[in-house]
């Protein structure tokens, strides 16, 4: 028995919603996986596919959409706005999640114990199901997104999530391409909302479909958007990096000092070396006075919050 038994809710309240490019070899099987499970209320919104990916999916008994723009991010902010379930769960139409762990993300989000469930793929990897360089790239961007955020995600990027509509409602989502999961992750974080991670089975992509993802292009636009945005989470990350990247020049420029014999160098490298100390300071305190903001902001946020709450009761 799964613990999904254990819950009373109905099914035609969850949305399932999938976003597809090119997925015509694979978003049968997803579909079909739903309905075996209970679940029929599928909506698939189609990124002008090439191949016979809408047809299929309406066959299999999805209401099909064909997002306006392009971009998995600007379908899913499409989708977010268009949604009147009570409920949600996005999943890749690539099948390399399974359909029958819905429980497994929704349950904590029925039971009101989370906003935001996402399935943490690295965790239920099967073997070949990450490339090395995706399986180091996503490591990567995760180690990097616990130290900018304070946070103890481990797979920020994952597709397969539940949340309510009230959550994702409220999430200022503007991001049209691949950042659009970092967007969510960080937003819901700013929102205050809770967000918890589950283990999730991670399977190699069935070999008829192909990748959209371009690990280096993609892996450095969303490390990128990481940093950006901690700037309004954690602003004494934002510019400690830059304080510390200051503050090594100044410990080398010290240590290159007794390799320094003419009283010009020295004078030179005596300046240089004031100067990355001065910056690194500098943006220390920058960090500690933004960071003064941005925790008022929260203060603030919640304050708000509890008082809509509050309100509604
Ligand atoms: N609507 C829409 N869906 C898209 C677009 N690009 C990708 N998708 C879908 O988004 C889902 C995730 O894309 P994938 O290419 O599998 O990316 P990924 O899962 O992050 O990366 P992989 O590790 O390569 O599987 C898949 O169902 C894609 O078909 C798009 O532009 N529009
Ligand atoms: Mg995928």
């Amino acid at each position: 028995m799964t613990e999904e038994q254990t819950i009373t809710f109905d099914k035609n309240d969850v949305c399932i919603f999938i976003p597809v490019l090119n997925e015509e070899g694979a978003i049968k099987d997803v579909i079909e996986g739903f309905k075996n499970v209970g679940y029929n209320n599928i909506l698939v919104y189609d990124g002008n596919s090439k191949d016979k990916t809408r047809e299929v999916a309406a066959a299999a008994g999805a209401r099909v959409v064909t997002q306006s723009g392009k971009g998995k991010g600007q379908a899913m902010i499409q989708a977010f706005n268009a949604i009147t379930e009570k409920y949600v769960v996005m999943i890749d139409g690539d099948g390399t999640e399974l359909p029958e762990e819905i429980h497994l993300l929704l349950n904590p989000v029925l039971e009101g114990k989370a906003d935001h469930v996402a399935g943490n793929r690295i965790a239920g990897r099967t073997p070949g199901a990450f490339t090395t360089l995706n399986l180091f790239g996503n490591r990567m961007i995760n180690w990097f997104f616990r130290r900018a955020f304070k946070s103890n995600l481990r797979d920020i990027l994952t597709g397969y999530r539940a949340f309510t509509r009230e959550s994702i409602q409220a999430l200022d989502l503007k991001q049209h391409g691949f950042v659009i999961e970092t967007e969510m992750t960080v937003e819901c974080l700013m929102k205050g909302q809770k967000i918890i991670e589950v283990p999730i089975t991670y399977l190699p992509r069935p070999e008829k479909v192909e990748t959209k993802l371009h690990p280096i292009r993609d892996g450095y636009r969303i490390s990128m958007a990481v940093y950006k945005y901690s700037r309004f989470y954690n602003p004494k990350f934002f510019f400690g990096v830059w304080s510390l990247l200051s503050f090594i020049i100044a410990l080398l420029l010290i240590a290159a000092h007794p390799f320094i014999i003419t009283w010009h160098g020295a004078s030179m490298l005596g300046t240089a070396f004031f100067f990355f100390a001065g910056v690194s300071v500098l943006l220390l305190a920058a960090g500690y006075v933004a960071d003064i903001n941005a925790t008022l902001h929260r203060k603030t946020l919640k304050a708000i919050q509890a008082n809509r709450k509050k309100q509604e009761k």
